[in-house]
């Protein structure tokens, strides 16, 4: 008797408890974006931590470009050293007149056209890496204005808003935000999905540029540029305006919340309620990819 009077007391605290827990929640959609923030700091050597496939592939090749180049600078570097030394007027006053040597002149063809196409090669494949736009799970049209971002989701009907630089006296380090950098409205993607971005401008040019996403577009008006990308980690990804167009060109920070595809669902929700003028109910999340794309 004891034992059920128990047992019935403790579902009813545990009902409660969860009842009590659920109200005191108000799950926030952007949560796991501030698990992991990949910002720009002081002194900052190479490029930024990769956040997706096209920026570790951009990496790579910078470094592998590099190292070969500075196998080439140290070889032709120690060939002069070695000429200045050793045929230089004093050391050597009576020069030779050789002026052909077939074997040095085919080297010298040869080598450097194998350095050229180790290199071609990999970039020729990276280009065509970056260009291709196909099969995206959604596309952002991102227009650029004097000076802010405009973000308009494509599938989301009337889910268009503006995001601008937060001023330097109401940036709140509390809440992580970050000086020059933080702004009012990021944008608002999935991991592990493709995104495609159609990019435009509405007055001058403007440069839509993700360096740790691998993305650097101009935004030019009257035409539109596309890129894609796919983050990889949960996080808050930063970029910048980087076409000077005008005087507040320093104040167009790119602020971007990565979240898990049901968080940015459920962020859409929200969105839709409060950055449309139309607050229908939101599409089934299954139409929330693109439709126009195959
Ligand atoms: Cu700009």
């Amino acid at each position: 008797m004891n034992r059920r009077i128990h047992q019935a007391l403790g579902a009813a605290l545990m009902l409660a408890l969860s009842a009590h827990l659920a109200l005191a929640q108000t799950p926030d959609p952007l949560a796991a974006a501030s698990t992991y923030v990949n910002a720009p700091h002081n002194w900052q050597l190479w490029f930024p931590k990769s956040g997706s496939p096209m920026q570790a592939q951009i990496d790579w090749l910078m470094q592998y470009v590099l190292w070969i180049m500075l196998a080439v600078v140290l070889f032709v570097a120690a060939l002069m050293a070695y000429v200045f030394v050793k045929f230089n007027a004093r050391a050597n006053p009576n020069p030779s007149h050789v002026t052909h040597n077939t074997f040095i002149e085919v080297v010298w063809i040869v080598i450097p056209t194998i350095l050229l196409a180790i290199i071609i090669i990999p970039s020729i494949n990276l280009i065509y890496y970056e260009g291709d736009t196909s099969n995206p799970y959604m596309t952002v049209t991102v227009t650029g204005h004097q000076w802010y971002w405009e973000y308009n989701y494509q599938a989301v009907p009337g889910l268009d808003y503006t995001s601008y630089m937060i001023p330097d006296d109401q940036i709140d380090k509390s809440k992580g935000e970050i000086r020059r950098l933080s702004v009012d409205h990021p944008l608002v993607l999935p991991v592990g999905e493709k995104i495609k971005f159609d990019i435009t401008s509405g007055d001058v040019l403007h440069g839509f540029y993700l360096p740790s996403l691998g993305v650097q577009k101009y935004a030019i008006p009257g035409t539109i540029q596309t890129s894609w990308t796919l983050i990889t980690q949960p996080g808050t990804y930063f970029g910048q305006c980087n076409q000077i167009c005008g005087l507040d060109h320093d104040a167009m920070p790119i602020e971007i919340k990565a979240v898990p595809l049901a968080d940015y669902l459920a962020w859409v929700k929200v969105a839709q309620a409060n950055y449309t003028q139309n607050n229908s109910s939101p599409p089934p999340a299954g139409q929330l990819a693109d439709a126009s794309t195959p």
